[in-house]
């Protein structure tokens, strides 16, 4: 192989690199955090997150009855939410998922599920955000 034809991929790759390197944040894709509601447990528990970084949760009703994530002051605090979250709540009927994008603020959050009894039987859980 002859030295010139080394020195063109070469050239690209420099050329490439610092465009990379500068794409904000922003355009990546967020982080994905799974959160699984089952009868009769939140997991994981605690949900660990880092504070002003974009993350995508999907939460997985993996029963065949109705659950709830709530949450109020979680997603109160975040910006940029997208999703189905009503009233601090994410309702997911027997084995649905929805998917909500945010961006958590620092602080140590409280979530449950608030059918009937769930939360007694164990369906609560801590959201860390540091
Ligand atoms: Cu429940």
């Amino acid at each position: 192989m002859s030295r010139r034809l080394f020195a063109v991929p070469l050239a690209v790759l420099m050329l490439a690199a610092p465009v990379a390197a500068q794409a904000p944040v922003a355009a990546q894709a967020p982080a994905t955090v799974s959160i699984t509601l089952s009868n009769f447990h939140i997991a994981p528990t605690p949900i660990h997150l880092a504070a002003g970084q974009p993350v995508r949760l999907v939460f997985t009703n993996a029963s065949g009855g109705g659950h709830d994530f709530t949450a109020p002051a979680f997603f109160a605090n975040a910006h940029g939410l997208a999703g189905p979250v009503e009233r601090g709540q994410v309702e997911l009927a027997g084995h649905a998922s929805a998917s909500v994008t945010l961006v958590p603020a620092r602080g140590t959050y409280k979530a449950k599920c608030t059918h009937f009894a769930h939360k007694m039987m164990g369906m609560s859980a801590t959201i860390i955000v540091d």
